[in-house]
């Protein structure tokens, strides 16, 4: 990307933008103007929302500061902000109707792309290499997985489709040994990463051994049945607090027919819950009460990038798990090209140096990290990104979902979320101390 001359980098800008947008209207398009203004959840905002406020943010930042114009519609921004409204109170709301959302976005749309044309993209730290358009591309993809998950909370009948992913077979070794030692995490060069991944820092990760797949559906059903969710030993004293106080049994949007077959459902499809996928719809408390119940735990976070990252060969970090070249749709499942994770081995060609696979796309994995800054932390350019989230109740959540965009996930990217949530597309794999018969650490 640094390599870029400044009309590739335009081309490549307006690819992207385009690319989110089309998203963004397919996912809108779906469903009836009363869908749009629905409260789905009141842990989502309705649809109409999202889709505002990615036309807001994208007028914030690339129309008014980066272009210098003047304001399209001053008296919308309140609407929008998102720490204004909770997402529960969004729908009370006076917001704009369908009908003006989409001609609002399409007229900030038709701004920025003039303000990319006519903007020097280098002497001020919010433009080089296109940063600000790079994160409100990142913005608008957000809110498209944001908006899918409102899609997977959505009663009713199917509307949303896409081709199943590839079939995979469990990689041979089930786990495999990081050995211990330093390595660079987060990064100073990644030119759209954004301010939480900054800045590379060495981190000393003593050896450990963690699993080549994420937990699938038929390993998490044997916790299940083996009464894991009645058993306080595998749960923490607040994991199991939430367990009762929510009356959790099972992943969200499973349920058991009376034969005791599990079926989930999945953007409006009743179907057996599939053995090989990755499980999804889990909260941390459910990710940590399997993984002490399999004898394992969660990777740290730093664990989590070490085995995405590190190349022992040359001892550096590489952008993704299978080397620095952009996400192709043979390393990852990713962008909402299959509605649903892939089963486990499906992306041999994404693997990282030591074999550890679909560490990027299909499920959001837990670690066991809470939610903090770098050392050297910077906030660029507004803190209620990331800063204002620090410190709080969060877990970080690693590699990005089948329903996360290409752009918007890194070997280096952060996402959080409370201990509690799990509308997200969220799994996990499972790792563990090194013990000396696992090999020279
Ligand atoms: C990074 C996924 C936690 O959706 O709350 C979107 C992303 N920030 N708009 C979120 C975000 C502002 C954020 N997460
Ligand atoms: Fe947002």
């Amino acid at each position: 990307d640094t390599a870029l001359t400044p009309e590739q980098l335009r081309t490549r800008v307006a690819g992207l933008l385009a690319e989110s947008r089309a998203r963004s209207t397919a996912l809108t398009e779906a469903v009836d103007e009363a869908d749009l203004v629905a409260q789905h959840s009141p842990l989502m905002s309705p649809l109409v929302w999202d889709l505002a406020h990615i036309g807001s943010q994208e007028e914030l930042w690339l129309v008014r500061d980066v272009g210098g114009r003047e304001p399209l519609r001053p008296e919308i921004d309140g609407l929008y902000d998102a720490f204004q409204h909770s997402r529960a109170s969004r729908v009370e709301l006076p917001l704009l109707t369908p009908a003006e959302t989409r001609t609002y976005v399409a007229e900030v749309r038709e701004k920025a792309l003039d303000a990319l044309e006519h903007t020097r993209l280098t002497g001020r730290r919010l433009v080089e290499h296109g940063f600000a358009f790079g994160m409100i591309v990142q913005h608008e993809q957000q809110h498209d997985e944001t908006m899918l998950a409102t899609h997977q909370l959505r009663a009713g009948a199917p509307v949303l489709h896409a081709p199943p992913p590839p079939p995979g077979r469990q990689p041979a070794a089930r786990e495999v040994l990081v050995p211990g030692g330093p390595f660079t995490m987060g990064t100073s060069t990644e030119p759209w990463a954004l301010d939480n991944e900054r800045p590379a820092h060495v981190v000393d990760v003593p050896a450990f051994v963690i699993d080549t797949a994420a937990v699938t559906n038929a390993e998490y059903t044997a916790f299940v049945e083996a009464g894991g969710y009645d058993d306080p030993r595998w749960w923490t004293e607040e994991g199991w607090a939430h367990r009762v106080s929510a009356g959790l049994v099972a992943p969200q949007f499973w349920q058991r027919d009376g034969s005791g077959t599990w079926y989930r459902r999945r953007f409006g499809v009743l179907e057996p819950v599939p053995a090989d996928e990755p499980v999804v719809h889990v909260c941390f408390h459910e990710a940590r009460a399997y993984a002490r119940w399999a004898g394992k735990r969660l990777p740290t976070e730093a664990e989590w990038e070490k085995a995405a990252r590190y190349d022992p060969a040359t001892g550096r970090s590489r952008r993704y798990p299978w080397g620095d070249e952009d996400p192709t749709p043979a390393h990852a499942n990713l962008g909402q090209r299959h509605l649903q994770p892939a089963a486990a081995g499906a992306h041999p060609l994404g693997a990282s140096p030591l074999g550890v696979q679909q560490l990027i796309g299909d499920v959001w994995e837990w670690t066991s990290s809470g939610w903090h800054p770098y050392p050297g932390f910077e906030v660029f350019p507004y803190p209620e990104y990331s800063q204002v989230f620090f410190g709080g109740d969060y877990r970080v959540l690693r590699g990005g979902s089948f329903g996360t965009a290409p752009a918007a996930i890194r070997g280096t990217f952060r996402n959080w979320d409370h201990p509690i949530r799990r509308q997200i597309f969220s799994g996990f794999r499972c790792a563990r101390d090194a013990r000396p018969e696992d090999g020279p650490a």
